[in-house]
């Protein structure tokens, strides 16, 4: 089965990453939620990169705000995927968290959401799951096609609320 890991900087990334486990829970995919700090806990943050693929991980998401280098040093100690998911939490407006999370040198890649992009990070994610497991990639199917009924019915109702 697959596994998804959402490893965040600081618990105060929380709410931000409460969106992904949303997806994940939507789309019955186990995860696990951690706190590990690129910065005040850089020996567990390298730990548990270079033990993802043991224990059974199939893809890392990595949020962090400010010198967000979470996404980078994980990506360092592992061959899973890595996306980062830069957070807004600082006077900065979130910039100084997107260019530290998507200006990896080569060699390191590390796929970037956009700043505070929770679900687009857990549905990136699910993508990647959907390669190895078809039953996630049916759901995503299922998922985009009531996205677009939900836009076609907008269109149909729009000049009846002007
Ligand atoms: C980053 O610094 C964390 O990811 C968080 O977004 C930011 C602030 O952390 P706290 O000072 O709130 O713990 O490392």
């Amino acid at each position: 089965m697959s596994k998804a890991a959402i490893v965040m900087g600081s618990k105060s990334d929380l709410e931000v990453c409460r969106k992904a486990a949303e997806i994940f829970a939507q789309f019955g995919v186990s995860y696990e939620v951690r706190v590990i700090s690129a910065h005040r806990t850089p020996q567990i943050a390298c730990d548990f990169a270079s033990k993802a693929e043991e224990n059974g991980f199939d893809v890392i998401i990595a949020a962090a705000g400010k010198a967000a280098h979470l996404a980078g040093v994980i990506a360092a100690h592992t061959v899973l995927p890595v996306i980062g998911l830069p957070v807004k939490s600082s006077t900065m407006d979130g910039l100084d968290s997107l260019l530290s999370t998507v200006q990896m040198p080569a060699g390191i890649p590390v796929a970037c959401v956009a700043i505070n992009g929770g679900e687009n990070a857990a549905l990136l994610a699910l993508q990647i799951l959907g390669i190895k497991y078809p039953e996630i990639s049916k759901k995503l199917t299922e998922f985009k096609r009531e996205m677009a009924n939900k836009v076609i019915a907008d269109d149909k109702e729009i000049n009846s609320l002007l």
